[in-house]
């Protein structure tokens, strides 16, 4: 397959100003007559159209049937006509198959009813078309179909008309007028109830929202519903941003490959990120659809209404975008408990990222199938990108950047050099070296040390910084890094931060150094006789990691420090450090014990943790697995979970009456609720369950059993069966058995009786999961099922995946190599953890090696999968 490259990039040779397409639905054979309005963009009369797996019935360009053009099929499916005039229409009728698209990418069937998806290349299986982003055209859809089949029938924009046909078939019209590229081009047709509500825009407009679902389902969208007038008043105060259509429609999908999609007017859903009700979704489920259903409605003007020139841009409106969500929900929530978690997930899935071998840059340069760059690099790195621009310009000067990017580039499609470009003139701060972070792949590393004179008082705080070579990139410069820090007494106290040469008078408390050399000495004045303590990096601010820091300092800043990122942070490199010595001392024989220093810091959390149950939650989960891993040259899957379960039991036992004084005071008191506060409540005491159920003795299987058989609400049911499945208990196998045959008919509870079961600690977890497999209830045309029982265990479960036997290899392998005909891009993102062999021992390494050469060697492969297999082989 073709390696396609950023500098190769050139402006599109035709555009197309207006989209007038026909629908006419069929399951098998639906027909699809387009009517494009093109014209030259550049030097040649020769016009390339992107199609792919489509059946052309007729064409012509001004009535002019096509024989008398050349014409010819490209391999790829696409078409080429030779000879076209300066301007003209295009007519093209062809014939697609929505059930034969396993795929879930251009027109499909799921459950009966259609649905596509179009990002990034998905619009040229349903017709011929220039698919590239650059090209914006206003689109007019005619959806026609049987209306006992298909009640429902929408498309981008605003309706524009309807009515009846012969033989009990009917017909829409929908006009969108903004002009936008393909793949945010959308039609959903079916038998799907609406819930409806509405929003009056600041400036008056009567917007009609509805979501569509399945009958049965309406209940369930209440959340959704309310995440979306909630983006929809935060976008208006907090960027001046309204909505510019007459409707909002959201349409539910069980069979999605992503999360959500948000096309023009009409975004499709994937039903986890909609569905909701207390005793079939989880806090984190709520979570999730706030964050994605805010992050669909704020890429209305970050993506669509200003969008990429091509797909290296992708991180222009993705890593923008999830800056604007996380930024929402910390709006919405506890601000400093939802950056927790941003980071948390950020180091899971990017750091591992950056330093495998699939690393890219935040802009990529290359790639072979663009599906593969949906990644958490674009995404959440992206993301920290933005962030710390704005930490740089100041919040004041990040709002008049995204005015004047907006004000400039509305109805464009631009690159990412328009949104520095605006940030920049905005504030009048060269950000020449920051676009750096946008260039360079892999995660920078500062190291800090320090000296003090206590003669003079003076704290010389000296920061170094380097990122590691990456493929491709073997040398690296480095990047403007903000580190929003302080420095603290002796009892915690904030000290002044006077920097040489500064007035003593306007000394602040905290303060933002910025570190751009290889490295810098930031020589601090005034602080008396007792050295101070660094307190680094406070909100995270910027996407690094900090080396050099003593357990001493950790355990200090863990208990004294004003910043909860930074108390949370030293807590987590504590434990991350301790752990690593256990593991180094497991290897050589020793069994594991809880240090004491560890054993404080837990104490400590407790004895607070009422105050703030949410960060309390968060600061008694150890370090995962994988984060310890990635701190070894050789990763030693086994050893790291023994050590983590023998602290973990370790911890249970020794703070069992606190952690069985908490379950019993935290209880729900009232009905279910999402506020924050309850949601922190709800962790909290799950977290002690956890650990309950951890504990040599006592009753924690007792409480779990309670707690399952009392089926409060889904967060409270699944925290307490997942302290079963991990357990010996009798009770498992029932408890299980009871949850499945409560929930067989509910799709995303299933799912996660699937992952609970994927991910479970037990020595049998990889025989179950084969056996899962083979479930009836498994089904690998459903990539949330897919994800649920194979992702969930591959990048879940390090310590059964890297089994010696190879057994776990083999099993993702043998699934990737199923799936990959069925849903190649599935496939692609599920073989990830195959390509981590560089940091196992030999012998997984060979077995690993051995999985992705038979995957390589599968005749067909999908490009998508060969490019992450032969990458991860290289
Ligand atoms: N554009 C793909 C889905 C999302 O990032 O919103
Ligand atoms: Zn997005």
């Amino acid at each position: 397959p073709a390696t396609i490259r950023r500098e190769d990039y050139t402006p599109p040779a035709f555009l197309v100003d207006t989209v007038e397409l026909h629908f006419a639905l069929h399951p098998t054979a639906t027909r699809v007559r387009a009517r494009l309005a093109m014209r030259r963009n550049g030097e040649s009369h020769d016009l390339e159209l992107d199609g792919e797996e489509l059946m052309l019935l007729s064409a012509s360009i001004d009535g002019v049937a096509l024989p008398s053009y050349r014409v010819a099929s490209l391999p790829s499916g696409g078409l080429r006509i030779e000879g076209v005039p300066d301007s003209f229409m295009l007519e093209t009728l062809v014939e697609i198959s929505p059930e034969a698209n396993s795929e879930l990418s251009g027109l499909y069937l799921s459950g009966g009813n259609y649905f596509t998806q179009c990002e990034a290349e998905g619009f040229r299986r349903i017709t011929f078309f220039p698919d590239r982003p650059d090209v914006m055209s206003r689109y007019s859809v005619t959806i026609e179909a049987e209306k006992t089949a298909c009640p429902v029938l929408l498309s981008n924009g605003n309706p524009a008309g309807g009515g009846e046909l012969p033989d009990g078939r009917h017909w829409a019209k929908w006009e969108d007028p903004h002009p936008k590229p393909s793949y945010l081009f959308a039609l959903v047709a079916g038998d799907l109830v609406a819930v409806r509500d509405s929003f009056t825009t600041r400036s008056g407009r009567e917007v009609a929202l509805a979501i569509y679902v399945r009958q049965g389902d309406e209940d369930a969208c209440g959340h959704a519903m309310d995440s979306l007038k909630a983006s929809m008043a935060w976008d208006e105060t907090e960027y001046g941003l309204e909505y510019d259509l007459d409707v909002f429609n959201i349409a539910a999908v069980s069979d999605f490959n992503m999360g959500a999609m948000e096309n023009k007017g009409l975004n499709v859903f994937n039903t986890k990120y909609i569905l909701a009700r207390p005793d079939t979704a989880t806090d984190a489920d709520y979570e999730g659809i706030e964050t994605v259903v805010a992050h669909e409605y704020f890429h209305n003007w970050t993506g669509n209404r200003v969008t990429c020139r091509d797909w290296f841009q992708l991180s222009l409106k993705e890593g923008l975008t999830v800056f604007r969500d996380q930024h929402f929900s910390e709006f919405m929530g506890s601000a400093a408990v939802k950056r927790l978690a941003n980071v948390r997930r950020l180091r899971a899935a990017q750091f591992p990222e950056d330093a495998g071998p699939m690393a890219h840059p935040v802009r990529p340069d290359s790639y072979v199938e663009i599906n593969n760059f949906y990644t958490a690099t674009v995404y959440q790195k992206g993301s920290e990108v933005v962030r710390m621009m704005r930490e740089l310009i100041g919040p004041a000067s990040f709002r008049k950047g995204m005015d004047l990017y907006i004000a400039r580039h509305d109805n464009q499609a631009v690159t990412i050099e328009a949104f520095v470009g605006a940030m920049q003139d905005a504030s009048g701060i060269d950000l020449s070296r920051f676009a750096r972070w946008y260039a360079q792949a892999g995660t920078p590393e500062v190291t800090v040390s320090d000296s003090f004179d206590e003669a003079t008082g003076r704290y010389t705080l000296s920061l170094t910084q380097s990122t590691p070579p990456t493929p491709g990139q073997p040398t690296k410069q480095p990047v403007p890094i903000p580190v929003a820090m302080g420095l603290l007494g002796p009892d915690g106290a904030a000290l002044p931060l006077r920097l040489s040469g500064e007035n003593a008078a306007e000394a602040p408390e905290e303060r933002v150094l910025l570190l751009e050399e290889a490295k810098q000495d930031f020589v601090f004045e005034g602080l008396g006789t007792q050295r101070p303590v660094p307190s680094l990096l406070r909100g995270y601010s910027a996407p690094v990691k900090l080396h050099g820091l003593g357990l001493e300092t950790l355990g200090f800043l863990a208990a004294k420090d004003s910043d909860p990122f930074v108390r949370w942070e030293s807590a987590q490199q504590y434990a991350t450090a301790e752990m690593l010595r256990l593991v180094a001392a497991y290897r050589a024989g020793q069994e594991p014990t809880l240090p004491d220093g560890l054993a404080g810091i837990f104490a400590a959390v407790l004895e607070r943790a009422e105050q703030d149950p949410a960060f309390a939650a968060e600061a008694l989960a150890l370090p995962s697995e994988d984060f310890v891993a990635g701190q070894m040259r050789i990763a030693d899957p086994e050893a790291i979970h023994l050590v983590r379960q023998a602290l973990r039991r370790q911890l249970g036992t020794r703070f069992a009456s606190r952690f069985a004084a908490l379950h019993d005071s935290l209880a729900d008191a009232g009905p279910y609720r999402t506020d924050g506060d309850s949601i922190g409540r709800r962790a909290l005491r799950n977290a002690a369950l956890t650990y309950l159920g951890r504990a040599d003795a006592g009753d924690g299987l007792a409480r779990a059993r309670v707690q399952f058989a009392a089926g409060a609400n889904m967060t409270d049911v699944l925290a307490a069966l997942r302290v079963l499945v991990d357990s010996e208990d009798p009770a498992r196998e029932d408890a299980l058995a009871a949850f499945h045959a409560s929930w067989r008919a509910d799709p995303l509870v299933l799912d996660k009786w699937f992952t609970l079961q994927a991910v479970s600690t037990r020595p049998d977890t990889l025989a179950a999961v084969q056996a899962l497999a083979k479930h009836p209830d498994f089904d690998l045309r459903n990539p949330n099922r897919v994800r649920s029982l194979v992702g969930a265990f591959a990048a879940g479960n390090p310590a059964q995946f890297h089994a010696t036997s190879g057994e776990g290899y083999r099993f993702l392998a043998e699934m990737v190599i199923a799936l990959d005909p069925v849903n190649a891009q599935v496939a692609a993102r599920i073989v990830s953890p195959l390509g981590d062999w560089k940091r196992q021992s030999p012998d997984r390494a060979a077995i690993m090696r051995a999985e992705l050469e038979r995957i390589l060697a599968l005749p067909g492969l999908s490009k998508g999968t060969f490019e992450k297999v032969s990458k991860s082989l290289a």
